[in-house]
């Protein structure tokens, strides 16, 4: 089991003006920030990075909402990181999240859902590669 996660502030979070009540949230649960920074999608690296959902019916959606402005990319260290963070931001569907999850308090719906959480350690590795390099992260 990795100790390490990969979380995004999604767009809607961002514009919200939720990032640092989200980032606060993360840090008094204890995950430690290896790496942080603000960037901005293209809508050809969003497709990139979902590219798992591609034939989804959601896919096009996803990926122009997901590079429809700036976020936040992170790596998350704490013990058992990957499942520990899932339940901290709650169900995808911010309908069925659990009261006082991320994503119950700040997310509006299941496409703009305020933060991504990896779902295993092997995507944890594949998503913090995809924004950071070995000079990024501490
Ligand atoms: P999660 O792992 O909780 O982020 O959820 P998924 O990997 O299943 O979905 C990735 C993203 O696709 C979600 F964050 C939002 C989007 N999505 C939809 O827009 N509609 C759906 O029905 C499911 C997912």
């Amino acid at each position: 089991m990795s100790n390490r996660t990969f979380t995004m502030i999604k767009p809607d979070a961002m514009k919200n003006g939720h990032a640092g009540a989200i980032i606060d949230r993360i840090i008094k649960e204890g995950f430690k920030v290896v790496a942080l920074k603000m960037t901005k999608l293209s809508a050809e690296k969003a497709g990139e990075f979902y590219a798992v959902h591609k034939e989804r019916p959601f896919y096009g959606e996803l990926v122009e909402f997901m590079s429809s402005g700036p976020i936040t990319a992170a790596i998350l260290e704490k013990e058992n990181a990957v499942t520990a963070f899932r339940d901290l931001i709650g169900a995808t569907n911010p309908a069925n999240a659990a009261e006082g999850t991320i994503r119950k308090l700040y997310a509006a719906s299941v496409g703009e859902n305020a933060v991504h959480g990896s779902d295993s350690d092997e995507n944890a590795k594949i998503e913090g590669d995809f924004f950071f390099s070995g000079l990024e992260r501490f």
